[in-house]
């Protein structure tokens, strides 16, 4: 018997040799799975989570897909080698959120001459764009001006005193948020004291809020922190120099994840422009549609709101994250 079945899976796997057992249209392996590399930052805030949650719900085994998650722990070099691994994997497609906008002109070629398509969400990156197939994410520029233009309508002609918690250094979010919300500012009488990366983590906002605390006391009026996470750590800082947050120094972040729309909702924080991250049915829709050959636009930017503490109490029983 043993010997028949052996014969059988002999002449099985010489008919399929015959037949090419090409990739189906649309992509994938023969089953129809299509199997996806993701590259994600790592989990260095709240939004992080919510967005790698919606990654992973959407490309989903149900949804037709393998996902090979990695997230890189903030690190450019171990996000860029994560990607190689996809390609010698022999992924079908590559999805990554670039922690920083610079470094990947090589590897992207890699995955070009592998024929494996990328498609980028979340954050930009600085390489031409015809090294990817497609970008999803949001208006990082536009999230800054509307945090500048929160501060120049309730402190011009206050010449008041501004601290600035910067996102991960070389990340489009960063760059982009800082470039908006200078532009909003511009010709106001505000002082920006300083302006320091936080690293998008709680614990570095806190840590570089202490040290402009240190610096420059009670004279600080104003905190713009690049997100809420920045912004949740800098609370402690803050209470902890016997100050009160949302009074004494108002605070305006980016994000609107949980916990920082609770902390506008209670008066520590006192407006939040939102960052959606909920971006992965557009990514997986985007992946069917490259693997199929549609044609796709090469950006897709989504919407965001901008929250008060009325919203916030308003919208916080039934936000998604
Ligand atoms: C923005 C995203 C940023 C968030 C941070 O789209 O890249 O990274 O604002 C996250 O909370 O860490």
């Amino acid at each position: 018997m043993k010997k028949i079945l052996s014969g059988l899976v002999v002449a099985g796997a010489f008919a399929l040799a015959l037949t090419g057992c090409s990739t189906p249209a649309g992509g994938g392996a023969d089953d129809g799975i299509i199997t996806v590399g993701f590259a994600q930052t790592g989990s260095e805030s709240g939004w992080r989570s919510a967005n790698t949650d919606s990654m992973k719900a959407a490309f989903s085994e149900a949804n037709g897909f393998k996902l090979v998650f990695n997230a890189a722990d903030n690190k450019p070099e171990a996000q860029i080698a994560a990607v190689r691994s996809f390609i010698n994997q022999g992924v079908d497609a590559i999805v990554i959120a670039p922690i920083v906008t610079d470094g990947w002109d090589d590897v992207l070629k890699e995955a070009q001459a592998a024929n494996i398509p990328v498609i980028l969400e979340d954050r930009t990156l600085s390489s031409s764009d015809s090294l990817y197939a497609s970008w999803v994410g949001l208006d990082f520029n536009r999230e800054g001006e509307r945090a500048g233009e929160w501060v120049k309508q309730n402190f011009d002609g206050k010449a008041a005193n501004l601290v600035i918690l910067e996102g991960t250094t070389g990340s489009s979010a960063a760059k982009d948020r800082s470039a908006g919300f200078t532009s909003a500012i511009a010709g106001t009488d505000i002082n920006v004291l300083d302006s320091q990366t936080g690293n998008f983590t709680r614990a570095e906002g806190k840590t570089v809020m202490e040290g402009f605390l240190q610096k420059y006391g009670n004279t600080i009026n104003v905190l713009f922190a690049q997100n809420d996470d920045m912004g949740l750590g800098a609370l402690d800082a803050i209470k902890a120099a016997g100050l009160k947050p949302g009074v004494d120094i108002q605070i305006v972040t980016i994000d609107a994840v949980h916990d920082g729309m609770q902390a506008l909702a209670n008066g520590e924080f006192n407006y939040i422009v939102e960052c959606n991250p909920l971006l992965g049915e557009k990514v997986a829709a985007l992946v069917k549609s490259v693997l199929a050959g549609t044609k796709v636009d090469k950006a897709t930017i989504v919407e965001d709101g901008a929250f008060t503490k009325d919203d916030a109490i308003k919208l916080l029983p039934t936000r998604p994250y």
